[in-house]
């Protein structure tokens, strides 16, 4: 079998890999024997102008350094603060300065000419996520004709959104360049083909081939999973409830997001605030609980919602809070994932309410840390890529808080009947589905690509 070589922003460099992604690809290096190529963590001044080797893992590993100016550009600029807020509906929130623009392609030429000494002509390449959308393109012009595939973790941006990008036409032209590009969801298959046609005149040639400018690519659904087995280990073994008691007699509703604007977290404390409004008798009956570690702080747009939920946290608070109870407790720190684990376990409720999400895998957590015999009810939003596998949640728009306030309610009152059928259904989803899978699905679909061209270099 051909050696993977797996392309993300960040190479994970810490002894213990955690996160579903990094457990995921590690899998699939240990497995075919590889290389993981990533940035390096931190930007430098006077960045090396070849990869770093970092031995020590069951793989190879290589990294890039990068210069204040082009990780400002390229990563904070291009990547998230235009390609993030565009792909999450955020077009308000896009700050579109050609400066980025030009770095993003400066730097994705960059990486593609640090590859290359390193590339065997039978290499399948796997390329991560939307900032690197361009590698493909820029590792072609240098000759290479490895199969090259790319799978996007967040939203592929509907035809409205896509005209909101200061290029849409070259993002098509960079994704025709991959021979296979993965999405979460078929609702972005879906815009993926529509944007492609208007912005770009790509020509949909059979029910996963595109064509434009003479490159055909195949695109296809793989929705990413979690290491479902582990994760519902870590759950049981989990310190037990002694560690909340500050629940008393309270149920716990619980939500766990990086505190990014595309995760609804303002939205969902309203929609609290809305059922301790109309259901008076839930007061004292339900505690939630959001843990929201911060990201990308410095970041305009993030520092803001930092301090919208901090103000709706403290007035909701301000208003229902008693001697004995607290209603929401908002904690902006990380937690270790076995407590995560178990304190999903314990959870009545899991929130998850995105305004837009790729797939969202604090939901499958939540499912998986569930006991089968009593399990809590997950509440998630119609525009997490999870809706699409898991119709069994209770799907909300996250924009609606009566409607969400009704779905809280229903969740407390939900016989166990109910609430273990929709459990099994879910967890069945997550277990076939796992992280596994996912890699699995996706190599072999590229695998099949690399039959169609015999690479020179
Ligand atoms: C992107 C896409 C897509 C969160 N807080 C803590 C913590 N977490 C872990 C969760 C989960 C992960 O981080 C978050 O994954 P999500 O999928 O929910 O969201 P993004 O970070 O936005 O990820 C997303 C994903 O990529 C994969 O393709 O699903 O749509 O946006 O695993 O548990 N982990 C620990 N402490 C925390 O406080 N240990």
């Amino acid at each position: 079998m051909s050696r993977l070589v797996v392309v993300s922003n960040r190479l994970p460099l810490g002894e213990n890999p955690s996160g579903g992604l990094v457990v995921a690809l590690d899998d699939a290096l240990r497995s075919s024997g590889g290389l993981w190529i990533g940035f390096s963590g931190e930007p430098v001044e006077d960045p090396a102008e070849e990869l770093i080797d970092h031995p020590g893992a069951a793989f190879d590993r290589l990294s890039f350094d990068l210069s204040p100016e082009d990780h400002h550009n390229y990563y904070l600029g291009f990547s998230n603060s235009v390609l993030w807020p565009i792909c999450h509906g955020r077009a308000d929130l896009a700050h579109l300065d050609p400066v980025y623009l030009d770095g993003y392609r400066k730097v994705s030429a960059r990486i593609a000419r640090l590859m290359v000494p390193h590339l065997r002509p039978d290499d399948r390449i796997w390329v991560q996520d939307y900032q690197l959308f361009a590698l493909g393109a820029e590792l072609r012009k240098l000759g290479v004709r490895n199969p090259i595939g790319h799978f996007l973790h967040i939203p592929f941006p509907a035809p409205a959104e896509c005209a909101t990008l200061p290029n849409p036409a070259e993002l098509f032209d960079w994704m025709t360049h991959y021979d296979l590009v993965g999405f979460q969801a078929s609702r972005d298959m879906d815009n993926f083909a529509a944007s492609g046609f208007h912005m770009a005149g790509m020509e949909q040639i059979g029910l996963n081939t595109f064509r434009l400018d003479g490159r055909t690519l195949r695109a296809e659904v793989f929705p990413i999973g979690i290491d479902a087995q582990s994760f519902i280990e870590e759950a049981r073994d989990a310190p037990d409830a002694d560690q909340v008691r500050f629940l008393t007699n309270a149920r716990l509703m619980i939500g766990v997001d990086r505190l990014d604007y595309s995760k609804g977290i303002p939205q969902r404390f309203r929609a609290f605030q809305q059922l301790l409004e109309s259901i008076p008798d839930l007061h004292e009956k339900i505690s939630f609980l959001q843990i929201a570690p911060p990201t990308r702080s410095g970041v305009q747009a993030y520092d803001d919602i930092r301090e919208e939920t901090e103000y709706l946290a403290g007035r909701i608070n301000g208003q229902f809070a008693t001697l004995n109870w607290t209603p929401i407790r908002f904690i902006n720190r990380p937690y270790p994932r076995e407590v995560l684990a178990g304190l999903y376990r314990q959870a009545r409720i899991g929130l998850v309410t995105p305004l837009a999400d790729g797939m969202n895998l604090v939901a499958k957590e939540f499912v998986a840390a569930q006991d089968p015999e009593d399990p809590g009810v997950l509440i998630l939003s119609r525009f997490a890529g999870a809706a699409e596998q898991m119709p069994e949640a209770l799907i909300i728009n996250p924009h609606d808080a009566h409607e969400t306030a009704a779905a809280m309610a229903s969740a407390m009152r939900m016989s166990i009947e109910e609430r273990r059928e929709r459990h099994a259904a879910m967890l069945q989803v997550v277990l076939e589905k796992d992280v596994g899978w996912w890699s699995a699905a996706y190599l072999e679909a590229l695998e099949q690509e690399s039959t169609k061209e015999q690479p020179e270099n």
